[in-house]
């Protein structure tokens, strides 16, 4: 071979190599579709968050344990659930999953995080947590232990404005002064749907007659007379007509109540039944 024909011959064995290194890489930066997929099905938001970050007449160690016994019921059911202690989570959660068409819920112990509801009271209307129940999803708060917002996440007390905020219902009040320890009597529907819930004293039974706008008593689990007619309620669900929800259970002063799993079972079988 001249030695101009072995030049050729060397230049073309390189490029070759080179190809054929090219061609390798390419192939390893492929994604392999199948496992992602399998990994992050669809990318569907989870259809529960759970809020520990912080919370109020339950110990948090209570109410990781509670939120635990709820994830793994849900689970059973093909529900998915998230435990977070990230403010940050709720409110990425809730921006994702606001007017989606689907039912969320997020359960909170009594302690309403700043990143859905500033602390102060200053957003009477447009927090995050406010538009994302005013959609017809069905979307719902699932509150556990203290009155709903009384506390938010930086332990400042918002008392009652945040109910009346984010209901839009100025004086709805759930009289914190007068009835501790009131009695509730699981009615006919409670049975059915959480036959784990039991006759309990309630320190924060909600004010049915309160009601207003177009809001309304959409399930009633427990009340004072143990059926539809009583005018306090614990568990409740009320919602803004076809809007979204405000769910009370249990809330109890360092009540010792089957929490974690009456909530799995109004999820279950109730919220996200079909
Ligand atoms: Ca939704
Ligand atoms: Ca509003
Ligand atoms: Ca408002």
């Amino acid at each position: 071979m001249r030695r101009s024909q072995r030049m050729v011959f060397v230049i073309l064995c390189c490029c070759l190599v080179f190809l054929i290194n090219c061609a390798k890489v390419q192939k390893e930066k492929t994604p392999n579709v199948s496992s992602v997929s399998s990994v992050k099905p669809a990318n569907k938001p989870v259809d529960v968050v759970i809020y520990t970050g912080s919370a109020s007449w339950l110990t948090l160690e209570n109410a990781i344990d509670e939120a635990k016994t709820t994830k793994k019921l849900l689970g059973a059911h093909g529900i998915t659930a998230v435990i977070t202690d990230s403010e940050e989570d709720i409110s990425n959660w809730m921006i994702e999953t606001t007017a989606n068409d689907v039912v969320n819920i997020c359960i909170l112990y009594g302690v309403l995080p700043t990143t859905i509801y500033t602390t102060g009271n200053t957003q009477s209307e447009g927090s995050i947590v406010e538009n994302w129940i005013e959609t017809t999803d069905g979307d719902t708060i699932l509150n556990q232990g203290d009155y709903f917002g009384y506390y938010s996440s930086d332990e400042t007390p918002n008392y009652k404005a945040p109910l009346q905020n984010i209901m839009d219902l100025p004086n709805i009040d759930i009289n914190v002064e007068f009835f501790d320890h009131l009695l509730m009597h699981v009615t006919d529907s409670g049975k059915t749907l959480t036959p784990s819930l039991v006759n309990f004293e309630s320190d924060r039974p909600f004010p049915i007659e309160q009601l207003g706008s177009e809001w309304y008593a959409e399930k009633i689990f427990a009340s004072n007379t143990g059926d539809d007619k009583g005018n306090f309620a614990d568990p409740i669900i009320l919602r803004d007509g076809n809007r979204g929800r405000l769910a009370m259970v249990h809330q109890t002063h360092h009540g010792d109540n089957p929490k974690g799993i009456v909530t799995a079972e109004i999820i279950i079988n109730y919220l996200l039944t079909d």
